[in-house]
């Protein structure tokens, strides 16, 4: 496959949402104009091939930066104070009886310590985090892969998404946000609690965020307090996956 056609496909795949349902062809014009591409998808092998390269994309990692490319400045965006009086009591001892909740559709809930989540193996990497407000920064994430914490969890096999549960609010609607099982196993999807080098400050999420480096900053939930293995995103809240999903319609799958 030529660096064309995969650069079509990323486009297509990041403007459409691979968890939305399918490929709008018509809306397709690099690939469209492709005749190889099309006798493909004319072919009996069509919906296989479309729904391996749809899961070798979802896979892919997304890019990794050097120290130098790192933002001097990180904005933070949304909350960057959660308003709860158990948030202000956790943060004046430091979260050292904090506990991260996980539960659900799990074999064996967890209620995990920071210094646990700490002292598990961890990942760091420098990556972009693209806000659809308009801007983007480059910034260094350490922390355990959600995957480990997933299978010290064990997931039931019923378990189709992952939702994070923040500590934040905006009026009385919590931050929440979901993922499917692609991303939450994905080896770039880590808990956060050191940025840059240092504990992951207030404004960004402390004490720890969501890195799902494939998505949009909306994503990246922070002041995750609770983690929630489900079979359907439909019945929580306002039913869309997600707080800014649910508020102003931003897409659930928010793929770059
Ligand atoms: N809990 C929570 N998570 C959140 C938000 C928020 O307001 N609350 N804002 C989101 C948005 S829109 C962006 S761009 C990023 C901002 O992360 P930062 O503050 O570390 O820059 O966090 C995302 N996760
Ligand atoms: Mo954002």
């Amino acid at each position: 496959m030529t660096d064309k056609l995969l650069l079509s496909r990323r486009k297509l795949i990041g403007g459409l949402g691979v968890g939305a349902g399918g490929l709008i062809l018509s809306g397709c014009d690099a690939l469209g104009a492709n005749e190889g591409f099309r006798s493909v998808l004319r072919s009996g092998e069509d919906l296989t091939y479309r729904a391996q390269r749809l899961v070798s994309d979802r896979n892919a990692l997304a890019k990794e930066f050097e120290e130098a490319d790192m933002s001097p400045l990180f904005r933070a965006n949304g909350n960057i104070m959660p308003a709860s009086t158990d948030y202000a009591a956790h943060l004046a001892t430091n979260f050292a009886d904090w506990r991260l909740v996980v539960d659900g559709l799990v074999a064996r809930p967890l209620s995990v310590p920071l210094a646990a989540l700490m002292a598990m193996p961890q990942r760091s990497q420098i990556t972009r985090h693209d806000c659809v407000e308009g801007w983007s920064a480059i910034g260094k994430w350490q922390g355990p892969n959600l995957s480990h914490i997933l299978s010290l969890a064990r997931l039931l096999p019923s378990a189709r998404y992952i939702v994070f549960h923040c500590a934040d609010s905006f009026g009385s609607h919590p931050y929440y946000e979901s993922i499917d099982l692609v991303d939450a196993l994905h080896p770039q999807s880590i808990l956060a609690w050191r940025m840059n080098d240092a504990a992951l400050p207030v404004a960004h999420g402390a004490p720890i965020r969501l890195r799902v480096e494939r998505q949009l900053g909306y994503k990246q939930a922070k002041y995750v307090m609770r983690i929630e293995a489900r079979e359907r995103i439909d019945t929580l809240y306002r039913g869309k996956g997600g707080f800014w999903e649910d508020d102003v319609g931003y897409q659930w799958y928010a793929g770059i």
